[in-house]
């Protein structure tokens, strides 16, 4: 019995070895298992959102028309202390690639190990700097034993559990370094010879798959270059054998403290995925599909923002992003359609003036793709005896060589509009009143109140003496104001004047807060002048400088230093004559005292009942009841100056909503031309960000915690905990879209009509959450409506029946489907061309 068992095992063992898929290339596509692939991929970052969200973000993604998913693998989350590994919770790597494979999707890891990813320190843990004798990302033997004992520990990881492809898992690509090429020359010739290393202590890792080098046009054999940018379109290989792939597009832009909020049109988004397969483009992925949360201190920058929601298809919070997330999936299907023309020939081009048409054919399969790359003018085109019309700066995706299945500048996709509504909190008993929150607080004394503290002369640079353990840094000093000082013969009015090399900088005199210095993303040192008030006699200057995330990015961003650097004097405002401090003996405290007391979990003694207002340095504790319902939770932190929240002991990130965005650069954009990370920008003059993610996984129902370090002054009764609500669905189609994908038949070599009634366009309405049902129609028009969702209006023409005909359609079902035709409403305007737009609301 136990040897046929033996045997058995054995032969399962074979099997599963058998079993494995083959992944290579050539010069057109990835080869799966000696088919070549037409893939899209997207970017999900597994740290960025919390496990309980990991199964919903990868359905939505296969739903959204994904094959692949692609991570980065996060260094410092998952080495913190060297030699110290940790592989749980929201860094459970192997659990998360489990799940894309339980969905039947590919995973491709970017190890790296440098990740940029506006990630704390590019991903690289903070010890590294502190080996004697390493210089970061060169050919220099300290260096290439770290990176290559956590890459092959990342890759032995994966073999154990069977993960790569090659032995029957979903990885079918990895990623060594990341964007190297782009400052290589900094380097010198080590440059060159590190990109070498690196590539052959991949490859003889012998992961059975292909390894990428994006940004990397030297990246050596067998490695494949792959392009990352807004466009890719027109990239090219360094060698004839690969193909051409697109490893970051992308989706909208990150968010800074300070900085306004990017956003990029999803027909331009489109438009360049488009653009890629229609120039022989076969691999590309969104970065990033969902962004996600920069949860605790991850955040790099300096200055990144805690949302990393990046304008992604499905938003921070993981719903779909619409009509963003259902164009793409449009934009999928037809790419899809003409997947085995695309890998089965060369492309032929046919150029006009701002157009192209490339053909894909052969005997039994013909595709087409027509762009317009003119930023003006839309064009009607003929091809193939047939006549086209092109809107400016679109691709049409012809899967037959004559039928406009998709155009990248018509939207067919419903679009929503979501809010973050504010929850009260109800009394149990009388479970009526909405109560207010009861808080308590504890003051955080200013300067130095460790006995850790020390003493030097001069002025430390800050990185080097917290080594990122916090972000907090103590610069105290006593002076002796004799009273025969110049500065004070202008009636003790004074100026400290500090340089810092960043980020943010809190003076406090005497125990009081005179002001703050900020940097922003683009600089984040300063000069500083604060006015300050010295009495004769002793005074204490207190400096709390702080880090608002490390450099992640450009040639030795490691190195980068931030704190005071100096000089610090001290200044007579009319008499010009100064005293420099910055050579004095400093005493120097790391990090807060409620740091060390642990303050964030709640367990304290400490906790004083009281909500004192405008005190810098307060820690504040309050306990909550999860919102009801499942919808995500988010607080707003409006009231409140600049500090860290947590919940139930987890950082939820440092929260800023005093730091405005410029009143400036929100202009109205146009999708059409051009795109870049200035370009689309909203909410010029607000709070960069007010509401932060508190992931549901991280919520009791009752008795939560939050803990909130405020450092400027606050007023925590402000705070408010929101809910997203679905208020709208709409839809905007007019009568000569491309129609619905819905309406072909799947069958590639005869695609036809399913069936003469899908002549027509459609509009679709579904409600997200599958137990609702559209419950009312606040809004019909067939004839010429204007507007976006949640505020369309009647044009000069309209249909008498759109409200009626809309509202017997839709109301009580989760989804509906109305042709937007004539024949439906009857014609308001002979000759006109016309469309219909809907709002609708699900309950
Ligand atoms: C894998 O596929 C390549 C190209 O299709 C082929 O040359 C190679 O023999 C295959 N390897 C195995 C182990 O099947
Ligand atoms: C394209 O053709 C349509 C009708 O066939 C016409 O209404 C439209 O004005 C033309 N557009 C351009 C840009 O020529
Ligand atoms: C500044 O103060 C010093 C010391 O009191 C004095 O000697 C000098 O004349 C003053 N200079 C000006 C420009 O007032
Ligand atoms: C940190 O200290 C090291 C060693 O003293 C020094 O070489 C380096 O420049 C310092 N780093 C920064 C950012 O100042
Ligand atoms: C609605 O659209 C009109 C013009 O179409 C515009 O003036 C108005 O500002 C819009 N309102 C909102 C809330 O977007
Ligand atoms: C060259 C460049 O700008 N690269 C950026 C691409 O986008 C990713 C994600 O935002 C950044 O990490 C890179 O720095």
């Amino acid at each position: 019995m136990m040897r046929f068992l033996i045997a058995l095992l054995a032969a399962l063992a074979m099997t599963t070895a058998v079993l494995g898929t083959n992944v290579t290339y050539d010069h057109r596509a990835v080869v799966i298992d000696g088919k070549r692939r037409v893939l899209v991929s997207g970017s999900i970052h597994y740290p960025r959102s919390t496990p309980d969200m990991w199964p919903d973000l990868i359905q939505k993604s296969k739903d959204g028309g994904l094959d692949v998913i692609e991570t980065y693998v996060f260094w410092n989350l998952h080495e913190p202390v060297k030699n110290q590994y940790d592989f749980k919770g929201r860094k459970d790597l192997v659990t998360f690639v489990k799940l894309v494979a339980d969905a039947g999707l590919y995973v491709h890891l970017r190890i790296g190990p440098y990740v940029c990813a506006e990630w704390n320190y590019g991903g690289f843990p903070l010890w590294l700097h502190f080996i004697p004798g390493i210089e970061l990302r060169t050919d220099n033997e300290p260096f290439k034993a770290e990176m290559k004992r956590f890459t092959t520990k990342i890759v032995s990881m994966m073999k154990k559990e069977n993960l790569y492809a090659s032995q029957g898992g979903p990885i079918i690509l990895s990623q060594i370094e990341n964007e190297y090429g782009n400052f290589e020359s900094n380097y010198g010739p080590a440059g060159k010879s590190y990109i070498n290393w690196a590539a052959s202590m991949a490859t003889s890792l012998n992961t059975g798959v292909p390894w990428v080098m994006c940004q990397q046009r030297d990246a050596p054999d067998p490695l494949i270059d792959t392009c990352n940018g807004f466009y890719c379109d027109g990239y090219k290989p360094n060698a004839a054998n690969k193909p051409t792939m697109w490893t970051e597009n992308w989706t909208g832009w990150f968010l800074t403290f300070g900085g306004a909020v990017p956003y990029r049109p999803v027909e331009d988004v489109a438009y360049s995925v488009a653009r890629f397969y229609q120039r022989g483009g076969t691999f590309q992925n969104y970065y990033m599909y969902h962004g996600g949360t920069n949860f605790g201190h991850t955040t790099g920058g300096p200055f990144i923002a805690t949302s990393y929601d990046y304008d992604a298809p499905l938003d921070e919070y993981g719903a779909p992003r619409q009509p963003k997330w259902g164009h793409l999936k449009d934009l999928h299907k037809a790419i899809k359609m003409c997947e085995d023309a695309l890998v089965a020939t060369e492309p032929t081009t046919f150029v006009g003036q701002n157009l192209e048409a490339t053909l894909y054919k052969t005997s039994s399969t013909c595709a087409a793709f027509l762009a317009n790359v003119d930023t003006k003018n839309d064009v009607n085109v003929s091809f193939n005896g047939k006549s086209y019309h092109l809107p400016a700066w679109s691709v049409s995706i012809l899967p037959d060589c004559k039928n406009v299945v998709f155009n990248t500048a018509k939207i067919n996709s419903m679009a929503t509009v979501k809010r973050f509504v504010a929850t009260t909190f109800r009394d149990e008993l009388s479970n009526s009143k909405a109560i207010s929150l009861d808080w308590s607080y504890i003051s955080e004394p200013v300067g130095i109140s460790s006995n850790k503290a020390f003493n030097k002369l001069g002025l430390v640079e800050q990185l080097n003496t917290t080594s990122d353990q916090t972000d907090y840094l103590w610069y105290s000093i006593s002076t002796d104001i004799k009273g025969n000082e110049p500065f004070l013969h202008d009636g003790y009015q004074t100026t400290l004047r500090m340089k810092s090399l960043g980020h943010v900088l809190h003076l406090f005199i005497n125990g009081k807060h005179q002001g703050s210095a900020i940097g922003n993303y683009d600089n984040p040192g300063f000069s500083k002048d604060i006015p300050v008030v010295l009495k004769p006699g002793n005074n204490k200057l207190d400096l709390l400088s702080l880090t608002v995330g490390l450099k992640n990015y450009g040639a030795f961003f490691d190195k980068t230093g931030t704190g005071v650097s100096g000089p610090v004097e001290l200044e007579g405002l009319t008499n010009k004559s100064t005293v420099d401090l910055s050579s004095q003996r400093w005493t120097y405290q790391i990090g807060l005292k409620g740091e060390s007391l642990g303050l964030n979990t709640g367990d304290s003694s400490l906790w004083v009942l009281g909500t004192p207002k405008s005190q810098p340095l307060t820690w504040y504790k309050t306990n909550f009841d999860a919102p009801s319902g499942e919808n995500p939770v988010a607080i707003d932190f409006t009231g409140m100056g600049k500090g860290e929240a947590w919940v139930n002991g987890q950082s939820i990130g440092r929260y800023w909503p005093t730091y405005l965005a410029p009143t400036s650069g929100c202009s109205d954009c146009s999708y059409k031309g051009p795109y870049s990370s200035t370009k689309c920008q909203k909410d010029c003059g607000k709070p960069s960000q007010k509401l932060y993610h508190v992931p549901r996984e991280w919520l009791k129902p009752r008795e939560n915690v939050l803990v909130l370090l405020e450092e400027i002054g606050g007023d925590p009764t402000q705070i408010s905990f929101k809910t997203q609500e679905l208020e709208s669905l709409c839809s905007l189609v007019s009568e000569s879209h491309p129609l619905p994908m819905e309406a072909w038949t799947q069958n590639k070599a005869t695609r036809k009509l399913k069936s003469e009634s899908m002549r027509k366009p459609r509009i679709l309405l579904e409600c997200p959450n599958p137990s609702h049902v559209i419950s009312s129609i606040k809004f019909a028009s067939f004839g010429t409506p204007q507007g976006n969702c949640g505020n369309f209006s009647h044009g000069y023409c309209k249909s008498p029946n759109a409200l009626s005909i809309l509202q017997k359609a839709c109301i009580g079902s989760r989804t509906c489907n109305v042709e937007v035709s004539s024949t439906t409403f009857g014609d308001p305007c002979i000759g006109v061309a016309k469309s219909l737009a809907v709002e609708a609301s699900c309950a």
